[in-house]
């Protein structure tokens, strides 16, 4: 990672190399960190951030799930987002907005911590790897079960969850595969370690419900509305394995990863005929982010 200039914390810009913490801070040891991840695109206009308030929403409602108060209005978090940005050196860039119960108390009980926010920015490339945009990635099932919303809440983006992402995409990795894929505890399908995933059959756009226990992607709600206005028929569904191994096409979706093409699953490859729909919907995104479709600049914060 290339250092930037500043960090955000608790409400003002620091220098990036002091932007440190306690060893003992509480969210570290117990997981009880909220963030989220956003970018910049520069548009013809100037940088912009992409779906910033939709971001911004979703961090206040991690928030809310496990009862941290931030102490910032939505408003001034999206400010500090902007500001964070002029002030690096990066434009176009992934922004880290993250809650952790901050240093001072041990014990699992968070209620007793106070709550820090952080907003950090960096450069961050092709996150399945340079193939994911021409060739696509390969991807594997994992023996891992997504986690259950019984257990935990998997549409709070918290740190947390990410032990679960991390042991999928440790043996995914492993094993020689780019990413993995998780089934939830009914043997259905869910989402990448990071990503959202869709399928296409025979024409039709289809992606797993929230209740199939993802995290409700920005993207692939950005996805699922350009589906609408090109007048893709599109379901949200449950899928098995076997339906994505026999899919016409596969194709992740999330911030960091943008839209990736899956070429092959478990050793099968995806479809016959290339992939028309994923191709669409990355040439979409791609001009959407950088404010090349007017219907879609709504969804940019110039910084
Ligand atoms: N599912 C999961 C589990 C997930 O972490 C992400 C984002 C998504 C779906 C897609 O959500 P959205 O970005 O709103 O479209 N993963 C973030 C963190 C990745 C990381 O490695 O860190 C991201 O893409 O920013």
């Amino acid at each position: 990672m290339l250092p930037q200039k500043k960090i955000w914390m608790d409400g003002k810009l620091v220098p990036w190399d002091d932007a440190k913490i306690h060893v003992l801070t509480h969210g570290l040891h117990y997981g009880m960190a909220v963030f989220e991840g956003i970018r910049a695109f520069s548009t013809a206009e100037g940088t912009a951030i992409f779906r910033l308030d939709e971001h911004i929403d979703r961090f206040l409602n991690s928030a809310k799930i496990y009862r941290m108060d931030l102490g910032h209005s939505k408003g001034e978090l999206a400010e500090a987002c902007k500001e964070l940005v002029r002030n690096n050196p990066a434009k176009e860039c992934y922004i880290r907005p993250i809650a952790y119960t901050a240093y001072g108390e041990m014990g699992l009980n968070p209620l007793r911590s106070k709550v820090s926010v952080a907003i950090a920015s960096w450069e961050w490339g092709a996150y399945l790897g340079a193939d994911a945009a021409s060739k696509g990635v390969r991807a594997a099932v994992s023996s891992w079960a997504r986690i259950d919303s019984r257990s935990m809440p998997v549409q709070a983006k918290c740190a947390a969850n990410y032990a679960n992402s991390a042991l999928a995409k440790m043996e995914a990795t492993a094993g020689g595969y780019d990413e993995a894929i998780l089934l939830n505890t009914h043997g259905m399908v869910a989402e990448g370690p990071g990503e959202n995933i869709f399928r296409v059959k025979d024409g039709i756009l289809s992606t797993p419900p929230a209740s199939s226990g993802i995290l409700r992607g920005i993207t692939r709600d950005t996805v699922i509305q350009f589906a609408r206005d090109q007048g893709i028929t599109f379901y949200r569904n449950d899928s098995t394995k076997e339906e994505l191994y026999t899919s016409d096409e596969v194709f992740f979706c999330g911030t960091a990863a943008g839209i990736a093409k899956v070429r092959e699953i478990d050793g099968r490859k995806i479809g016959y005929d290339g992939t028309p729909v994923t191709d669409q919907m990355a040439k979409l995104y791609a001009e959407a982010t950088h404010g090349k479709i007017k219907k879609y600049e709504k969804w940019l914060a110039p910084v």
